[in-house]
C-alpha cells in the first residue's frame, strides 16, 4: 500500500476521535457555501426506504424500533422468471417520493411518525445454498422480533404490540421470492409459540405438494415459492382455522390441489369474488375468517394484474388493480397484525418502475394498517415544529 494511502487511512481512523470532532467543529459553516439553500430532492442522495432512519440492525443488538423494514434478497426458490433478489433494492428506490412525515388522506395519519419505523437493511443471504439461506433468514427475523419496541404499553398504540405479557416488535419484509415466508413463519411460530393465521394475497395457492414431483430428489429441492405453505403446514406453523388466500386465479393440476389446500387450512377468495361479492363482501369474508387472532399479512405482487405489476416471476392475467387491492386492505384496518411482507418483485422484468412503485406504495398501506387506531396527527403551526423536533431528537437518541 502506498504511503499516501496509509496516511489517509490513519486520518480516517482518527475521524471517529474527539480530535476529529473538534476539527469538524472548527470547519467553516457549510450554510454559507455556494451549494446551500436546497433540501435534498427525492431523486438525490443515498436513501433508505422512504428516507427512514436506517442501520444494520442485525449487527447491533442495541438498535430498537417499533416496526423494522428488512430486505430479504433471495430468489433461490423460483420456478420460472428469476430476479426477485433485486426486489429490496428496487422497492427502496421506488419509495423516494415517500417522506418520513408523509400523511395519508385515507387514514388521516402519518404512519412513519405515529410509530418508530427503522430501515434495518437486508439480511446478508448466501446466494449459493438455499438451505443455509433459509436458516439465515429465520435467525435474522427472530433477532428482530426479540427487540423490545419503543411504544409504551400504556398507550393504544402500545396495546397493539402486546402479546400476553410481552411487547413484540413488527417486521415488514421486502422480498425476495415467496419462499422467504417459510423462515418467517418458523420465526413467528417460535416466538409466538402458536400456529399463525396467514392472510395471503396471491394469484396462486402456494400450497402445492411436490413430494413426488420429478426433479425434486432432496427435501430442500421440494421447498420452493409455490410449495412453502405446504411445508409450513407440515411443520404445524399455520393456523388451519383462520388463514385465507385472496386474489386466486391460477391454473392447477386438478381437484387434488384444492383438496390439499383444504388440508393445509386456507379459505379461498377468488379474484372474481370481487365482482361477485363486491369490495365489502370480500372484506367481510376475510374479517370473519380471521377475527381478532394475531395475523400475518403476505402480499405476492402477482395478485395484481400484470398491467399493474409486470415485473414478477409468474404472471397471471385478469388480476386486481392496485386501487382495488388498496381498497380491500383499507377495509381490514383494526386486525391484529403481527408482521407483513411484499414479495416477488422482479426488477429485471419491470418497466418504468411500475411494479416496484406498486410495492413501495403497498408498504405505505401496511405501515398505515400497523399505525391505525392511534391519535390523529395534526400537522399545523407550532405543534408540528415541536413534534418534528421531538421526533428528530428521539431518532438521534435511539440511533
Ligand atoms: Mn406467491
Amino acid at each position: 500500500m502506498p504511503v499516501v494511502s496509509c496516511a489517509w487511512l490513519a486520518g480516517a481512523v482518527l475521524l471517529g476521535t474527539a480530535a476529529a470532532q473538534a476539527a469538524r467543529a472548527a470547519a467553516p459553516d457549510w450554510t454559507s457555501s455556494g451549494y446551500a439553500g436546497s433540501a435534498m430532492p427525492p431523486h438525490g442522495g443515498v436513501r433508505s426506504f422512504a428516507g427512514l432512519p436506517w442501520t444494520s440492525c442485525l449487527h447491533n443488538e442495541q438498535v430498537r424500533f417499533d416496526v423494522a423494514l428488512l430486505g430479504m434478497p433471495f430468489d433461490g426458490g423460483v420456478s420460472y422468471r428469476p430476479g426477485a433478489r433485486f426486489g429490496p433494492k428496487a422497492i427502496r428506490e421506488a419509495s423516494r417520493r415517500q417522506r418520513t412525515n408523509s400523511w395519508s388522506l385515507e387514514y388521516e395519519q402519518a404512519p412513519y411518525e405515529a410509530l418508530f419505523f427503522m430501515d434495518c437493511d437486508d439480511v446478508p443471504i448466501t446466494p449459493y445454498d438455499p438451505a443455509v439461506a433459509l436458516a439465515q433468514m429465520e435467525a435474522a427475523y427472530v433477532t428482530l422480533l426479540q427487540r423490545t419496541p419503543l411504544v409504551s404499553r400504556e398507550t393504544e398504540r402500545g396495546q397493539r404490540f402486546a402479546t400476553g405479557t410481552a411487547l413484540r416488535s413488527k417486521v415488514i419484509v421486502l422480498g425476495g421470492d415467496h419462499t422467504v415466508v417459510l423462515p418467517i413463519l418458523r420465526a413467528l411460530h417460535k416466538t409466538y409459540e402458536q400456529p399463525i393465521a396467514v392472510l395471503h394475497f396471491d394469484a396462486h395457492l402456494d400450497t402445492w405438494k411436490v413430494y413426488n414431483s420429478p426433479g425434486t430428489p432432496t427435501p430442500q429441492s421440494r421447498i420452493n415459492h409455490g410449495s412453502f405453505f405446504a411445508r409450513a403446514a407440515d411443520e404445524g406453523l399455520i393456523d388451519r382455522n383462520a388463514s385465507v388466500h385472496a386474489g386466486l386465479r391460477c391454473r392447477t393440476n386438478g381437484p387434488m390441489d384444492i383438496r390439499h389446500d383444504d388440508q393445509v387450512g386456507f379459505e379461498r377468495v377468488m379474484t372474481s369474488d370481487l365482482d361477485l361479492l363486491g369490495r365489502e363482501g370480500v372484506i367481510e369474508r376475510i374479517r370473519s375468517r380471521i377475527g381478532d387472532r394475531p395475523v400475518y399479512l403476505s402480499i405476492d405482487i402477482d395478485v395484481l394484474d400484470p398491467s399493474a405489476a409486470p415485473g414478477t416471476g409468474t404472471l397471471e392475467t385478469g388480476g386486481w388493480t392496485t386501487r382495488e387491492l388498496h381498497g380491500i386492505l383499507r377495509g381490514l384496518r383494526g386486525l391484529n397484525w403481527i408482521g407483513a411482507d411484499i414479495v416477488e418483485v422482479s426488477p429485471p422484468y419491470d418497466h418504468a418502475e411500475i411494479t416496484a412503485y406498486a410495492a413501495s406504495d403497498l408498504v405505505f398501506e401496511i405501515a398505515n394498517l400497523f399505525a391505525v387506531g392511534h391519535e390523529v396527527d395534526e400537522p399545523d403551526g407550532e405543534d408540528e415544529l415541536e413534534h418534528d423536533a421531538a421526533h428528530d431528537a428521539r431518532r438521534h437518541t435511539e440511533l
